[in-house]
């Protein structure tokens, strides 16, 4: 069974995908004048300022000892993001989702040793917690969109950008991201919770727009689907309570 169904649902929960770098943030902006559209974009910012530290920064210079500090915090800023937003029924647009948090950055992080067997035990234990409140706050989305690119392409707008808690990033670890969303969107894609549609976000600066545009439609296709889903229960309980109506007024 979908996980997001036993969750509360009000608009489509989209979340955008893709390596540090791919360009998640530029599709975001796009959508930025679009009245239907509620952006959700990572809260980077809060995590390059807690108690006036850089935890993202501090976090790649030495990852044994701010990885797990790290992820807690950024996990628990998103979550926070997701309640904030979900009264309402636009598409909510969200950069990068709890799952890839949890089955990318996580698991390259323990596989490389940045966490003691107890910090990954907690961070196991934190996210099943977390499939625990799904009737509170929707964490699972209904779509994902995953940009694809190559690590090389995501290593030269990561520089092109020039975060400076990311000065440290190299290539390889750029490898292991990549993989990681390989693995979990094109080779495992039917473990996936919800759909998921890849782009190919390895192209010119250019010609970028035409993600828009590709996205624009793979979100229109799943909220008509889902649409569709509401108005049949809205039907079906009209049908519903006019039968019942009808009934009455027989018996009366
Ligand atoms: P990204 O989610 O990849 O965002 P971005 O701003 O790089 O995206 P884009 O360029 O496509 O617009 O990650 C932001 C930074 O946080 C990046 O350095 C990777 C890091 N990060 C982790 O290390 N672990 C995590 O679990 C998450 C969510 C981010």
């Amino acid at each position: 069974m979908n996980p997001a169904s036993k969750e509360p649902q009000v608009g489509l929960l989209v979340s955008i995908e893709g390596n540090v770098g791919a360009g998640k943030s530029t599709l975001l902006d796009w959508f930025a004048g679009d009245k239907e559209v509620v952006i959700l974009k990572e809260p980077v910012g809060l995590w390059e300022s807690v108690a006036d530290n850089n935890l993202l920064h501090m976090k790649y210079v030495d990852s044994q000892r701010w990885e797990f500090t790290f992820q807690i915090y950024a996990d628990s800023t998103r979550i926070l993001q997701l309640r904030d937003s979900q009264a309402n029924d636009k598409v909510r647009l969200q950069e990068r989702s709890l799952l890839t948090a949890h089955k990318i950055f996580c698991e390259i992080q323990k596989e490389a040793g940045a966490m003691s067997a107890v910090e990954g035990a907690v961070l196991e234990s934190w996210y099943k917690n977390l499939a625990e409140v799904r009737g509170q706050v929707q964490v699972t989305p209904d779509l994902f969109i995953y940009l694809r690119t190559s690590p090389h392409t995501a290593l030269n707008r990561m520089k092109a950008r020039g975060r400076e808690a990311e000065s440290t990033v190299t290539l390889d670890y750029l490898t292991r991201v990549h993989e990681g969303h390989e693995n979990l969107f094109i080779r495992d894609k039917h473990l996936l919770p919800s759909p998921v549609v890849v782009l190919d976000a390895d192209i010119d600066e250019v010609n970028l727009a035409y993600l828009w545009v590709e996205a624009i439609a793979a979100i229109g296709v799943a909220r008509s689907k889902k649409l569709k889903e509401v108005d049949l229960i809205e039907q079906f309980m009209k049908d519903l309570e006019q039968g019942a109506n009808k009934g009455q007024n027989q018996a009366v």
